[in-house]
């Protein structure tokens, strides 16, 4: 994730255009039609200028994130505001060469120059400021929010994300869990009025540039346009519904077995706070209530990882020795001294993973407050999915310094995740025995809560910010506007009546953070389909949960090849290249979750499906 470039963005020194520099001053338009030359020459310097600023606006960004105060805060709030003038002022600069016709590489950088961050700043200097002030202090609040039980098992302690999210994990008791989650919930609605603004401002920055608002904005970095990225999602949502519907009916049949019909109306949306998640997005939480066939065997992480005594650094280094197994260069020792792994006890950071690319060269780092258990070995892959991708194409341009789509960012960790199976355990050592077949149930029924589960919560949160940035949505209605989708999307209800009192959204960190979300649910799709393309692309034919690419050469250097294209060519080539496919499609998830689905609807039989 290059929460860093998104989030950030320059003040006013004027790129000075080589050959006409001196005829044409500052904001002044030439006389004579620019070259093509004078076209390159501004990109690279604008890209020049960008990486400069881009580099200490992370390095800021870094230390807001792992040391939250009001001076760290007004720093990168400072230097973000540097980035987002340049911007500004570069893609206004770069309104003189509309219309030329620029050799392709040429055009597609003029076209990302734009896209460049997700709230593009006004031309308003105070204005300017206002926006990028308001983004850190949006995030900071954020990192802060905790909630502290008066009651119940927590009774006395604070509880910032990561203590939250083990909470919400192993607690089953439904008051207290009903407690967790409006707990949660409490640190938000002060967001509320700073984010309406916020988004009145990143609009007026998108308008300013040409877009609709700052929603069309996240829409056009797709290679196609704003509507055809919405109709392909709709596209891909159809393929996958029925799985999910299957996947709805049998959790809540079991929820409503666990926790009885007055708790979980057997035919109407499941209440949020009993699915093992604070926003229920992942549902792995909740295996152990399931009877699914072959549950034991190393579906779960955490007991095994916890015997084992592994560390923090330790589950590092499992997911960098998969990567070096496949062919990629061991990560740079200043990762190691640089990263933060573990939650600091004496002061505020941001605990939401994230991977950083702090000078677009071979400074990344991983920032997570790692706990040992299962979802955070596969969070951990995750991030270094990013980090590998960052390495890979840091010989590019800076403007594609980037995945080919966000989708494919998110994407490339979880590929690698797809591959810890039970024989690479084994290999590893993590395992004595692999399971039989019989025990692919249970892993599939793991996956799906994880994988499947997800996939409206990843097209719900920019549904809503959509409608947001369009105005469809006003602020008096965010909260009811956001609940209305969660059920419609997700068949998830709150738990208690909500108000326009509250701001729910705002207790996900990516609203805050401001960072765009369907990039989640493409990479939902695309995992599958990079994991079914490299398995094919070695020869293997069996299931798909059985393949891992572990220590495939072969493999790996297909993987390499698509990260260090980087953003530098439209995406359906980068998939082309790891995939030979042109289309994001998700019948490899589907054939890889084939057996659960016959399974769920074999016992789904007479249950009522929907809400
Ligand atoms: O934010 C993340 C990563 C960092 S890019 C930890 N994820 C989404 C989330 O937590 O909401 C990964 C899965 C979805
Ligand atoms: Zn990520």
């Amino acid at each position: 994730m290059r929460l860093q470039r998104i989030a950030v963005l320059v003040p006013a020194f004027t790129i000075v255009f080589g050959s006409f520099a001196s005829g044409a001053g500052k904001n002044q338009t030439p006389q004579r039609p620019p070259t093509i030359q004078e076209a390159e020459r501004f990109v690279e310097q604008a890209e020049a200028r960008l990486n400069k600023l881009a580099i200490k606006s992370s390095r800021a960004d870094w230390v807001q994130a792992t040391y939250i105060t009001n001076d760290t805060e007004a720093l990168a709030a400072s230097a973000r505001e540097d980035v987002l003038a340049a911007v500004t002022d570069l893609a206004n600069q770069a309104k003189r060469f509309e219309g030329m016709n620029l050799p392709p590489t040429l055009a597609r950088k003029l076209k990302l120059l734009k896209l460049s961050v997700s709230a593009p700043a006004p031309k308003d200097p105070k204005e300017r400021a206002e926006l990028a002030e308001l983004g850190t202090w949006l995030e900071g609040t954020y990192g802060k929010g905790k909630y502290c039980p008066q009651s119940g098992p927590y009774a006395g302690k604070c509880l910032g994300q990561s203590e939250m999210e083990e909470a919400m994990a192993t607690t089953k008791d439904p008051a207290a869990l009903l407690d967790l989650w409006e707990g949660w919930r409490k640190f938000s609605p002060p967001m509320r009025p700073k984010y309406a603004r916020f988004v009145e401002l990143a609009n007026k920055g998108a308008r300013e540039m040409g877009f609709a608002d700052a929603g069309a904005l996240w829409r056009s970095n797709y290679d196609m346009t704003p509507q055809e990225y919405s109709a392909e999602l709709e596209r891909l949502w159809q393929q996958v519904r029925p799985l999910y519907l299957s996947l709805h009916t049998y959790v809540r049949s079991q929820l409503v077995k666990k926790y009885g019909p007055q708790a979980v109306p057997p035919n109407g949306p499941i209440p949020a706070h009993l699915l093992g998640n604070i926003w229920a997005q992942d549902w792995t939480n909740i295996f152990d209530l399931l009877d699914v066939p072959g549950k034991s065997g190393g579906v779960d992480l955490t007991p095994i990882l916890q015997e084992k005594k592994i560390d923090d650094l330790e589950m590092v280094r499992y997911g960098e020795r998969f990567f070096t197994s496949l062919g990629f260069d061991p990560l740079p020792e200043t990762f190691w001294t640089r990263s933060l792994f573990v939650k600091p006890r004496d002061r505020d950071v941001v605990c939401h993973a994230s991977a950083w690319d702090i000078d677009n060269q071979e400074d990344v780092r991983l920032k997570m407050c790692i706990q040992i258990r299962d979802e955070d070995f596969r969070t951990v892959h995750h991030e270094l999915g990013h980090n590998f991708y960052q390495l890979a194409y840091r010989h590019q341009p800076y403007l594609f310094e980037d995945s080919a789509n966000d989708g494919f960012h998110e994407a490339v960790g979880d590929t690698i995740a797809l591959s810890i199976t039970p024989e690479y355990l084994q290999k590893v050592g993590l395992l004595e025995h692999v399971p039989s077949a019989e025990g692919d149930l249970g892993l599939l029924m793991h996956r799906a809560l994880e994988k499947v589960a997800f996939l409206p919560f990843g097209l719900v949160i920019d549904q809503w910010r959509w409608r947001i940035f369009s105005g469809e949505v006003k602020p008096a209605d965010y909260n009811g506007a956001w609940w209305e989708l969660r059920t419609k999307y997700q068949g998830v209800a709150a738990p208690v009546a909500r108000t326009e009192s509250d701001f729910d959204p705002g207790a996900k960190f990516h609203v805050p953070a401001n960072v765009p979300y369907t990039r989640y649910f493409l990479a939902e799709i695309l995992q599958f389909q990079f994991h079914r393309g490299l398995c094919r692309s070695i020869g293997y034919t069996g299931p798909l949960d059985r393949c891992s690419i572990y220590g495939n050469k072969e493999a790996g250097a297909r993987l390499k090849k698509m990260l260090e294209m980087g953003k530098s060519r439209p995406w359906p080539e980068a998939l082309y290249a790891l995939t030979g496919e042109r289309q994001m499609d998700a019948t490899a998830m589907l054939d890889y979750f084939a057996p659960l689905k016959k399974w769920l609807d074999e016992q789904n039989k007479g249950k009522p499906v929907g809400w």
